[in-house]
């Protein structure tokens, strides 16, 4: 079904549903499934089953589009400013972000006390892109921000850089497109970027930027390739890649789509070509025993032992039989991880880059073989594994013997099996693995059953039974092997211990954690600093003294055709003699990947200027390991994983002093744009309830604007028809969909305090939330309410008095109350990362003051203080009026004093004659009279104890004040 069907239309003189104003992918044409609520379900997946309107029926919506982007813009012109400016934020920010620049605040000397403790906090760094920050970057950059000021008030020296990883894909793209020099670009962004971060109050260390662009950064990221390629790690092999013939190009995975180039749509097959690799398997171990003692997102680190991939097996041989069924002297080694299941299977698979399979197949069989790997060769991995793919595979014409059974079964060609991944040879036991059944069913291939559940229970007949259990069918006396009756554990050992003994197998570690591809055939990265001696083609590493080996300059970065990288067009360049042998000799062309910048970039910012190491040795064991790395999840692999493995390769060579970069890692959730809330139609364009539009088949959406939405319980109904329930949902902020908030907007607007307390005070910092406007004019009241708390309110002509209206008055107890439980809730929620809660405590300190009749100085500074690590422009300006000539940076962080802390009343129980008749809030130090004096003036205690004549008083401070009460001289009746 195509979205731009018109058969449902409504609006028969709207042109047709083709321009990008729809929200959702049309993809997948799902059916939608009646047990769900459409109230509760993606709109992606709605989408999969109506029509949308278009656009210009919405009315006035918060959605816009690419095409109605300049409409919705004018229309915002012309509206009047709602939002006050509630201090003068406008003033205030650019004056403190001046000071902060001339005075270099925030820099960290290079020769630090070291007595001092250290903390170390991070953001991964961006990559500067053309469309500039947006309110993603903000989240964990006000995140780590926070951490610093607040550490540096502490007494802590404090390392917070900032730097760019600016070799990348899109400037090579934009190069190509336009002819500008990736670098030129880069920098116009990282200019764009760095002010923006500006802009907003970051302490960063500006004096330790870095970018891995520059030769004398990139210098060291060429030194560790040498030193990998001295200790074997790096290494060249022919890898198959995406080769896209009509581009004449290479392409990265991303640009690769359902096997098509991205852009032209052109057919991309896998080709091998000659590669550099990186051996992160060497170090596959470590990587994962390490990951126990790192304090990560549990999410995290198991994504990476997945990633990693370990798995105990073994490797069996499996020996090729002639025509005649004889054995023959090729051998098929398989990799399994259920051994225990070998007499189940019925038949080998290997996968269509199988080495040897030219030499298996047979001549019947060999055309439809080759037909069969020429079409995988285009298929992905991915593609090739995915479960629910339906099974391909074609028989090689040829058998092998099972080695326990000692019965013929066939060989086949099946692209489920990766010739990447163990020996790239299967023994197929359908009976016991899913993707075996469902091959052997389709093939007719026999299934035999060799494992039963332990319990008994039955097995689903059409289903292979993957579960351990208990062996059978599996005993063959000529061979020697017998394992009925055993555990599936005791069997995989037993025969293991066999095959062992008769030379045909062993025991096996697998990992799915591939060697790392480290070249592309890209201008803008790193030069690999490798030469190619032109007589012999030996490779020789470039002097370590010859580095940087600069990136040369080129005109033209269009793909040469060839499938050469761009660099092949730099002729002088690549043109090199041997300087050991005096020998002719070229320079590599393929450039380094991305990630190589951004793997070693945290130890760079811990002596940035280094001209003679990567790092000085007292420095990095000072600084090391980072102790706060904050960024997003998508991150959670990769980079992580390969910036894990150079800093362990660092480690062994004693350029580093610590077994892991990153000692706690956080990731800060999503920003969604704000929410979206959408009607339901019949196709009369009748609403209809959002929970009831399910059993209509098809129908329309229209999107309501937020003025027309009430809640109603837990749903959002449309205000005139509270019968008609919406469908409320936010969306990953995306141009497309017209819904993404720039900070700069927001900066002008609100002031840079405001989107950070705003950022800050969406919700748990880990969490995805949903931007919301109002949400950043209610922390931006907060901030003008704490103005005025301080300042006064704006004077006649709208203009702030100078100075403040704090008094010197000695607090009272309350007030010092209230601060102390603010300083404690603060401190304890930026040291536990709740930043959103930390807000609520200073908020309900405001609260608490604005009764006050006066404002002691030593309060407010103190709270001033405690609000400089969240809004550090308003908190400078507070501070300086507060008559301090300094900086408020390096102010000590406000202790609370326990002794505020405690609870000041308690509650009495009071008794009369023996019987509890009320409770009465007292001092905690409060004495007996007093006690009884407010028991006396309670409303419920009054009526029985005025007037009467008391017998005893017996009280125990903080626990009870019981009263008997002379009975002999009340009249009868007056008290029960
Ligand atoms: C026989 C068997 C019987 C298997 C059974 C599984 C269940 P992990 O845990 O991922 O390492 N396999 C081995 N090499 C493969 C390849 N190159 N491509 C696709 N599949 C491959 O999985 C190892 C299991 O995956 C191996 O154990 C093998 O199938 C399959 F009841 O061997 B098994």
């Amino acid at each position: 079904m195509n979205l731009t069907h018109t058969k449902l239309h409504p609006f028969p003189h709207s042109p047709p549903l083709t321009h990008p104003t729809f929200l959702f992918s049309s993809r997948s044409l799902l059916p939608f499934p009646r047990n769900l609520n459409p109230a509760h379900v993606s709109p992606s997946f709605l989408y999969k089953k109506h029509t949308l309107l278009r656009y210009g029926c919405f009315g006035v919506s918060r959605s816009r589009t690419r095409s109605s982007i300049s409409e919705v813009e004018e229309e915002q012109k012309q509206k009047p400013v709602l939002v006050k400016r509630a201090y003068p934020f406008d003033e205030i920010e650019p004056k403190w972000q001046r000071y902060w620049e001339q005075n270099r605040t925030f820099r960290t000397p290079n020769d630090v006390d070291t007595s001092k403790p250290k903390f170390y906090v991070l953001d991964m760094f961006p990559y500067p892109s053309g469309a500039g920050l947006h309110v993603g970057h903000p989240l964990g950059y006000t995140a780590t921000d926070i951490l610093a000021r607040f550490k540096r008030m502490q007494g802590y020296n404090v390392l917070h850089p900032m730097g760019w990883d600016a070799f990348g894909l899109p400037a090579e793209q934009y190069a190509i497109e336009t002819g500008t020099h990736p670098k030129l670009t880069t920098l116009r962004n990282i200019n764009r970027f760095r002010s923006q971060l500006k802009s907003l109050g970051f302490s960063y260390d500006w004096d330790r930027e870095i970018s891995t662009i520059e030769p004398e950064y990139y210098k060291w990221t060429q030194w560790i390739f040498l030193q990998l390629l001295k200790r074997g790690l790096a290494y060249q092999a022919e890898v198959p890649v995406n080769w896209c013939p009509a581009l004449g190009t290479v392409l990265a995975n991303e640009e690769v789509v359902d096997g098509v180039s991205e852009r032209g749509g052109h057919p991309v097959i896998r080709k091998p070509m000659r590669q550099w690799m990186l051996k992160i398997t060497a170090y596959a171990d470590r990587l994962l025993e390490d990951l126990d003692e790192l304090d990560w997102p549990e999410s995290i680190k198991e994504m990476q032992r997945n990633w990693i991939g370990r798995s105990e097996g073994a490797e069996v041989e499996f020996c090729v039989l002639d025509s005649d069924g004889m054995e023959t002297d090729m051998k098929i080694t398989v990799y399994t991880t259920r051994p225990d299941t070998i007499f189940g299977a019925t038949y080998l698979v290997v996968a269509p880059e199988y080495t040897l399979l030219s030499s298996i197949v047979s001549t019947e069989q060999r055309e439809s073989v080759e037909g069969y790997q020429d079409i995988a060769s285009r298929k992905s991995d991915l593609e090739r594994t995915e479960l629910q793919k339906e099974k391909t595979g074609v028989f090689s014409g040829c058998y092998a013997k099972n080695p326990t059974s000692g019965e013929p079964i066939p060989i086949w060609v099946a692209d489920y099996v990766l010739g990447s991944y163990g020996t790239g040879a299967i023994m197929a036991v359908p009976a016991h693995d899913a993707r075996d059944h469902e091959f052997a069913s389709k093939f007719n291939i026999p299934i035999k059953w060799v494992v039963t559940p332990n319990n008994g229970s039955c097995v689903e007949s059409g289903k292979a039974y993957s579960g351990e259990g208990i062996i059978v069918n599996s005993s063959n006396l000529k061979v020697g092997l017998d394992i009925n009756g055993l555990s599936s554990k005791e069997a995989a050992y037993k025969v293991i211990e066999w095959a062992e003994k008769v030379g045909k197998g062993k025991k096996k570690v697998n990992y799915k954690l591939r060697d790392w591809l480290f070249a592309r055939q890209r201008y803008w990265g790193e030069p690999i600093p490798v030469i190619f001696l032109e007589d012999s083609g030996e490779s020789l590493p470039v002097l370590e003294s010859e580095l940087p080996l600069t990136l040369p300059e080129l005109d033209d970065f269009t793909p040469s055709g060839t499938g050469e990288p761009p660099l092949s067009k730099a002729v002088s360049w690549i043109k090199t003699i041997d300087p050991s042998s005096g020998k002719p000799a070229t320079r590599e062309t393929n450039t380094m990947p991305q990630w190589a910048g951004s793997c070693w970039y945290y130890l760079r910012f811990m002596d940035p200027k280094n001209s003679n190491e990567l790092v000085d040795k007292a420095k990095e064991k000072y600084w090391s390991p980072v102790d706060v790395y904050v960024g997003g999840a998508e991150h959670a692999v990769l980079h992580l994983l390969y910036s894990r493995f150079w800093h362990k390769v660092l480690y062994d060579i004693g350029v580093v002093s610590t077994k892991e970069p990153f000692k706690c890692v956080i990731n800060q959730g999503i920003i969604l744009g704000e929410v979206q809330y959408t009607a339901c139609k019949d196709t009369y364009g009748n609403y209809i309830s959002a929970d009831s539009a399910d059993d209509l088949g098809e129908y329309l959406q229209e999107i309501i604007p937020e003025e027309r939405v009430v809640k109603s319980g837990e749903f959002f109904v449309l205000k005139d028809n509270p019968n008609i329930r919406l469908i409320a949902r936010a969306h990953k902020m995306s141009k497309s969909r017209g819904n993404v908030v720039n900070p700069d907007d927001v900066v002008s607007e609100y002031g840079a305090d405001s989107l950070r307390l705003y950022e800050m005070f969406m919700g748990p910092f880990r969490d995805s939330k949903t931007w919301n406007t109002s949400g950043i004019e209610g922390v931006h009241r907060f901030l003008g309410r704490t103005w005025r708390l301080i300042v006064g309110s704006p004077l006649h002509h709208g203009a702030f008095r100078d100075g403040t209206l704090v008094t010197d008055e000695e607090p009272t107890t309350e007030q010092l109350r209230a601060l102390h439980k603010c300083i404690a809730k603060v401190t304890e929620e930026i040291e536990g990362t709740r930043f959103n809660t930390g807000i609520s405590a200073m908020m309900e300190f405001i609260n608490a003051a604005y009764k006050w009749d006066k404002q002691p100085k030593a309060i407010i500074e103190a709270f001033v203080l405690l609000l400089s690590p969240y809004a550090p422009h308003m908190a400078e300006e507070l501070w300086s009026r507060l008559g301090h000539p300094d900086s408020i940076a390096y102010k000590a962080f406000p202790k609370a004093d326990p002794a505020y802390l405690k609870e000041s009343t308690v509650v009495l129980p009071v008794q009369i004659n023996g019987k509890t008749r009320g409770t009465i809030q007292v001092e905690k130090g409060c004495s007996e009279e007093d006690a009884f004096t407010l028991a006396s003036q309670d409303e419920k205690l009054s009526k029985y104890l005025n007037g009467k004549p008391i017998k005893k008083r017996i009280f125990v401070p903080g626990k009870i004040l019981n009263v008997i009460l002379d009975r002999q001289n009340v009249k009868a009746g007056s008290i029960q």
